[in-house]
């Protein structure tokens, strides 16, 4: 049974010992840049290499030519998961990432619509042939924007989406997977809150008594 719909967004420092409490609680953590800025490759590698959770996702949103970006996860070793942008396109950039995470057995999420007003949707037809090219493990789809996870969960069945937005950001828990997508991705309300593990045990009592009502919805996968 899957444990939790949750990954953490850590972008700032958590003890070892709430992780720990935290990991039977979570199915992931994303490791965010503002993170290893403030601890450092190795301080982050120690702080997660002894955790169980499914996926460490490192999150630098990656947008560079091939070879840097593979530079830059060579250095990162301890995660599963990488993400990066889709609309830095594929031949010498994102067909070069995808080889070296094959081949590390690694996997690669790939940015396709952001939480935030700004965010555009005039590429959407050209990002969506990006993913369809590169077929990563999963792509992320802002969960403010509930929509646009039903499109995604349409036009590609099979990918794992991640949504981010929820929380902070104005999304409800439990709406981006009602939506369609299969993780929400929560940061300052559970690693801002008093308790984190009391806050991210009712953020996970909210999302699955949401599901167990959504449970006839057409586009949840699981
Ligand atoms: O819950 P929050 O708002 O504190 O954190 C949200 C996290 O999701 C934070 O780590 C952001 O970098 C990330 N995120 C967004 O907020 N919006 C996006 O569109 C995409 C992401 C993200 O995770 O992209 C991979």
């Amino acid at each position: 049974m899957l444990k939790s719909r949750v990954i953490l967004a850590m972008d700032k420092p958590l003890s070892y010992q709430v992780l720990k409490e935290m990991e039977n609680e979570l199915y992931g953590i994303k490791v965010g840049l503002p993170l290893v800025l403030d601890l450092g490759v190795d301080k982050t590698r120690e702080l997660l290499i002894g955790l169980d959770v499914e996926e460490i996702i490192v999150d630098f949103k990656l947008a560079d030519i091939g070879y840097i970006m593979k530079s830059i996860v060579e250095r990162l070793s301890f995660a599963n998961s990488f993400i990066a942008h889709s609309f830095i396109g594929v031949k010498g950039s994102l067909d070069e990432l995808k080889r070296y995470l094959d081949a590390n057995s690694k996997n690669l999420y790939l940015v396709a619509v952001m939480s935030h007003e700004g965010w555009s949707t005039l590429f959407a037809d050209y990002i969506k042939n990006v993913i369809r090219e590169i077929s990563p493990k999963g792509i992320v789809v802002g969960g403010t924007k509930l929509d646009h996870i039903t499109q995604y969960r349409r036009d590609f069945e099979k990918m794992t989406i991640v949504s981010p937005g929820m929380g902070s950001q104005g999304g409800s828990y439990g709406d981006a997977v009602c939506a369609g997508a299969d993780y929400e991705i929560i940061g300052r309300s559970i690693y801002n809150a008093g308790n984190p593990l009391t806050a991210l045990r009712t953020i996970n009592k909210i999302i699955e008594d949401k599901v167990m009502k959504c449970k006839g919805a057409i586009f949840r996968k699981k």
